[in-house]
């Protein structure tokens, strides 16, 4: 594939309700990036999904460059692209001015430092604790650790506006409030409302402010459809 500094055709293949499938989606918003959305039935895998995108067979992937072609036979002209964190920085390459990714060296680092910390200590915890594994207190030190890294003011996890950083912790962060306002999961009945006592409670200000001004936010309520993912943990969980 030739590479060019216009963005060419871009072909997203999620599956809506997963969280790592939301990443992508707010990043592509929130760059106002032109793009072709494919749903991936993943209780149902089309053969083709695996065979032709992503031979791992998760979503989310993207298709970028070549001809438009029906997203259900990508071209072989075009790459493809998978693992979220691999895809929110291809697009905050390919739109630079969306300050997805700030050009500042050191808020950059902090950026990627921000995102690993959720990854490492708020998602490998918030899985635990739904699959029954590990208590739910594992998940607030993951919540203790973003929120020492927020700042006392200010919209943003990182700097003055919009990055990577944010369109990774909302996604996860936003599926606690279904936890404790559904129970659905493998924990043990009480725990997920507990949870949501803890985090409304006062140690948990700053980062329920971030949360609920990031919920309002135009990108993420284009992009969050709490039915959809409760309909999904339904019929996981029972
Ligand atoms: N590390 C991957 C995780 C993606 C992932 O686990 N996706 C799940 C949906 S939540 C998936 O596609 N599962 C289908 C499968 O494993 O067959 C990323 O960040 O993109």
């Amino acid at each position: 594939m030739s590479s060019s500094s216009e963005p060419q055709q871009l072909t997203f293949y999620r599956f809506e309700a997963s969280p790592f499938s939301h990443k992508v989606a707010l990043a592509l918003a929130e760059a106002k990036a032109p793009h072709k959305v494919c749903e991936v039935d993943l209780f149902n895998k089309p053969e083709w999904f695996t065979a032709k995108v992503n031979p791992v067979g998760k979503c989310p992937a993207i298709s970028y460059g070549g001809p438009e072609v029906a997203p259900e036979d990508p071209s072989p002209q075009s790459e493809k692209i998978a693992e979220s964190a691999v895809i929110l920085e291809f697009i905050a390459d390919l739109y630079p001015e969306s300050g997805l990714l700030p050009k500042d060296p050191v808020l950059r680092a902090r950026v990627r430092y921000f995102i690993d910390v959720v990854a490492n200590k708020l998602v490998l915890p918030s899985f635990a604790f739904s699959n029954g594994v590990e208590p739910y207190e594992n998940i607030l030190k993951g919540v203790d650790a973003i929120q020492d890294l927020l700042p006392e003011t200010g919209d943003f996890a990182v700097g003055d506006t919009y990055t990577i950083a944010d369109a990774t912790l909302i996604p996860f962060a936003a599926r606690l409030q279904i936890v404790w306002k559904t129970e659905l999961g493998k924990f043990a009945p009480g725990e997920g409302r507990k949870l949501g006592e803890e985090l409304q409670g006062p140690k948990y200000t700053k980062f329920m402010r971030y949360l609920n001004t990031m919920m309002e936010r135009p990108s993420t309520k284009a992009t969050y459809d709490e039915e959809l993912i409760v309909a999904l943990y339904r019929k996981f969980y029972s």
